[in-house]
């Protein structure tokens, strides 16, 4: 798609304050850090309106991105470490589960995983929930660009052994500092928006 248009329309800290439209959603999950923010620049073209942080765990909200009215991107702050009583985590855990499986705009999960790495138990925790509420998931391998290439098919098979991903799920490696995987990424949301 091509963007022109994006506005962090808001920062959610409960339902009440989610956008009031028809417009398909995306939301993008995985651990502190990963590259959601960078995923999402590279997807608007932006060098840095999602804020890219070296300093995980630090954000409790949901961030609605509107992209040219077309679609809200959903950066869903990061499971593991976030530096937060157990309290409010528990209060945030509650938040991302309710909308991840009554949000009626919700199209497709992108659930970003290091693609240097196995992914963690976190990971396949993650991973085993959306199968369990069958939402449909797209896996972006993250920071491919640290890997040698003679390394990325041992990776993506890494990957798909320690999710065991099943075929309804689709794997792209990404690197936000090269752009690769752009194109396959945004094909991937066009099609979920398309669909109900
Ligand atoms: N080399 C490289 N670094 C990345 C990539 N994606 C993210 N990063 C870096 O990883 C750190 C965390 O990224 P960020 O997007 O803020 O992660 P978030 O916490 O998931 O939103 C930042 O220092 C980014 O510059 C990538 O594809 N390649
Ligand atoms: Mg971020």
């Amino acid at each position: 798609m091509e963007v022109n248009n994006v506005d962090l329309t808001i920062s959610a800290v409960s339902e009440e304050q989610y956008p009031q439209t028809e417009i398909p959603e995306i939301a993008l999950v995985g651990r502190s850090n990963v590259g959601k923010s960078s995923l999402t620049n590279v997807l608007i073209n932006r060098r840095n309106y999602a804020h890219t942080s070296s300093q995980p765990g630090k954000t409790q909200t949901l961030n609605f991105y509107n992209v040219e009215d077309k679609v809200y991107f959903v950066d869903v702050p990061g499971y593991g470490y976030a530096k937060v009583s157990k309290k409010e985590r528990e209060r945030f855990g509650k938040m991302i589960e309710q909308y991840l499986t009554q949000r009626e705009q919700l199209r497709g999960v992108i659930q970003l995983v290091d693609a240097r790495h196995a992914p963690t138990p976190d990971d396949v925790n993650m991973y085993n929930w959306l199968r369990y509420y069958n939402l449909p998931t797209l896996i972006v391998g993250t920071k491919i660009d640290k890997v040698k290439r003679s390394a990325w098919n041992r990776q993506l098979s890494t990957i798909k052994k320690t999710l065991k991903i099943d075929n309804t799920t689709s794997l792209i490696l990404f690197s936000a500092t090269e752009k690769k995987g752009k194109d396959d990424v945004w094909r991937w949301i066009e099609e979920r928006m398309g669909n109900n």
